[in-house]
């Protein structure tokens, strides 16, 4: 680990987001997810699953105010705890004083007021912020004297807090208040929500640690630990860092702690650490070198992993995020960037357990994958993980939202029958087309969120280097001793490779680090006259004294490219899926007909690129050489079974669109990984 590499996000408040294609899916998320959700928070969506999110911080405000009028006195809860779920029989008149839905609902607020930051940071607006500020005092007015801040437990009372770590999510609800706490400081600069979350960790900070009477717990679902380190980097006060590292650390030790938790559920052996293994928990985190268990919680679990071991420059923490890294995108990652190969427990299958129809692979799933590459860069700037945070990025993240921004995927897919995923059990988590809204509803705001900020994913900076992850479209400033350089970046990304950057930077030694993607075998470049070159990790590296201003043009080629999957993956064995840069690629009903199991892919392609639209949004479409299976159904006279034939077949030009863009245009079959014939 060498701390010289280190680098940090740019801020967004000194970047503008000019993309053709990001500033698309900003506004989409400023104009429609953001208003969207809110409607949705306060269950005003007709028609989609209610939320019950605000309604729950306002019953649990209710209750402070009488607590209060009553001198503080213990006020009795109303209701015993019901598990999971408690919805209204009739839910459009809730109970004003129940809580309902799940444990996290909570999450959704912080969700969307952190996207709402984001996007306040790109987009002023009054209004927006407004609404905001109002969301805010109905949050904090549940707030307790003592600084927690959990609607479940406030409801149904306190004395139960912090008993069911494993599975109640109080810290899950505190890590991403947090998160949002400080996305909207950090827009805003209104400290409400911030000081509500700092009060929030100080009471988390005293209830948990290895000191003499303290809990020894930790998250049954983690992202407190990543967010601790945020709200260390915008406060300073070492006490969050130290509480996410002791979060880290804690993680897996014996005796186990849900052991003592719930000693009632305790098993033996082989099973106990199965059990233990879909919170990640199985093993001390630095003991861990495969990726197990719920996706989502294991992807946040090694973000903040990730952070702790730069923060403390701590090599064996570093070694296992590593390790961890490896077995996702080496034997546990969809093409798409999907992860997540059951829906049983929402979990990792086994290394190279991809099936395709029955995939999990959820938007948040993804999205935790795109966080943890942005801290593994954080740490070292190696392309591999850009490589990946891209590709994630534009298929496996984006195709959790509808191209008109209104409805969503929870799960992702490679390969859909409709048909199957009405009438078969082992695919009803499959929807073949998005949802307006879920009842458990992670994905759509943490969509909101990483889209809003997505310019601080694709630059980070250290003293004199500017390292370029993303090709985006963008204007941002950056210091370099004292002095601003002014950066431009113009790109065709993901229809075209052509990238110009115009760089003022008078007189200034930087040194600007270039992602040279690894869909492309070459690239050009043409400019950064005299300029010292060195590729390195996936990075070119162009540094000098830079004149008044002076522009840079990259090239990097896009061609159609079949890809395979390693020898072991059994559900794409003959298989090929069609990329092009940095999109991955699918066969629609659409485009090509029914059936698209009887199609086969002709390698000897003869590519062509059209310029297309899906529901009126420019796209580049593909047009390849392929077959089509003649063979109609019962059409051998011996029924379901006949001896073998080489199947008739036909030429036709096989239609594909970019994956993150399907089932906009109703529900129809799909398909990314198709037999080579
Ligand atoms: O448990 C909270 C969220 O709900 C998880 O991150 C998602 O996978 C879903 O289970
Ligand atoms: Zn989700």
């Amino acid at each position: 680990m060498d701390n010289k590499l280190f680098s940090r996000p740019l801020s967004l408040r000194d970047i503008r987001v000019t993309d053709d294609f990001w500033k698309n899916e900003m506004e989409l998320v400023r104009t429609e997810v953001i208003p969207y959700q809110w409607e949705a928070l306060n269950d005003r969506v007709e028609g989609a699953a209610p939320s019950y999110c605000m309604h729950n911080f306002r019953a649990a405000g209710k209750l402070n105010r009488e607590k209060k009028a009553q001198g503080s006195a213990y006020v009795e809860p109303k209701y015993t705890f019901r598990g999971f779920e408690a919805l209204p029989e009739d839910p459009a008149h809730p109970e004003e004083d129940k809580f309902y839905g799940f444990v996290f609902q909570d999450s959704d607020f912080s969700k969307w007021i952190e996207a709402v930051g984001y996007s306040l940071t790109q987009h002023p607006d009054p209004e927006l912020e407004k609404i905001a500020d109002g969301a805010i005092d109905i949050v904090c007015a549940a707030q307790q004297e003592d600084g927690y801040l959990d609607t479940y437990y406030i409801i149904n009372g306190k004395d139960k807090i912090f008993s069911n770590l494993k599975d109640h999510h109080e810290l899950y609800c505190f890590g991403h208040l947090t998160e949002g706490a400080v996305a909207y400081y950090q827009a805003t600069g209104k400290e409400k929500l911030l000081k509500a979350a700092e009060r929030f960790a100080d009471y988390v900070a005293d209830y948990f640690g290895t000191e003499p009477g303290k809990c020894k717990g930790y998250p049954g679902h983690e992202i407190a630990e990543m967010a601790l380190v945020r709200l260390y980097e915008v406060t300073g006060n070492q006490k969050y860092l130290e509480l996410g590292r002791y979060f880290v650390d804690e993680r897996g030790t014996r005796p186990y702690y849900f052991d003592r938790e719930h000693p009632d559920e305790v098993k033996k052996g082989r099973e106990q650490e199965l059990r233990y293994a879909y919170y990640q928990s199985h093993l001390p985190v630095r003991q861990q070198d495969e990726a197990v268990g719920h996706a989502v919680r294991a992807v946040y679990l090694y973000s903040g992993m990730a952070d702790v071991a730069r923060l403390y420059n701590d090599e064996s923490l570093y070694h296992a995020c590593r390790k961890l890294w490896d077995s996702i995108v080496r034997e546990k990652m969809y093409i798409t960037g999907g992860i997540g190969g059951t829906h049983i427990g929402e979990s990792f299958s086994f290394p190279y357990d991809l099936p395709n129809d029955t995939a999990y692979a959820e938007t948040c799933a993804s999205i935790g994958l795109v966080f943890f590459a942005r801290r593994m860069l954080e740490i070292a700037p190696d392309a591999r993980y850009a490589n990946v945070m891209e590709r994630a990025l534009y298929n496996g993240v984006l195709s959790g939202m509808a191209l008109d921004g209104k409805s969503f995927f929870y799960v992702n897919p490679l390969e859909v029958l409709p048909e199957a995923c009405h009438k078969d059990e082992r695919k009803f988590h499959v929807k073949p087309v998005r949802q307006k809204w879920f009842g458990c509803a992670c994905c759509p705001p943490n969509l909101a969120r990483l889209v809003s900020s997505i310019g601080s994913y694709a630059f980070t900076e250290n003293e004199n280097t500017l390292f370029v992850h993303l090709y985006m479209g963008s204007k941002l400033e950056k210091q370099v001793n004292g002095r601003t350089v002014d950066v431009q970046i113009e790109s065709g990304f993901p229809w075209n490779g052509d990238v110009q950057i115009k760089l003022r930077a008078k007189d200034t030694d930087f040194v600007l680090a270039l992602r040279l993607p690894d869909w492309c075998g070459s690239y050009t470049l043409e400019g950064a006259d005299g300029a010292r070159t060195e590729e390195k990790d996936g990075y070119l590296y162009l540094r000098k004294e830079w004149a008044e201003e002076e522009t840079i043009c990259l090239h990097f080629p896009m061609e159609v490219r079949l890809m395979a999957a390693d020898a072991a993956v059994r559900e794409d064995a003959g298989k090929a899926a069609v990329t092009r840069g940095p999109i991955v690629y699918c066969l629609e009903e659409k485009d090509n007909g029914k059936d698209l199991h009887q199609l086969r892919i002709n390698p000897e392609l003869s590519a062509q690129e059209k310029p297309d639209t899906v529901c009126g949004v420019p796209v580049t479409a593909v047009e390849i050489n392929g077959w089509r299976q003649t063979e109609k159904k019962q059409e051998k006279a011996d029924g379901l079974y006949h001896p073998y034939v080489k199947p008739a077949k036909e030429a036709v030009r096989l239609h594909y669109v970019p994956y993150y863009t399907w089932a906009n245009r109703g529900e129809n079959e799909m398909q990314v990984w198709t037999s080579v014939d």
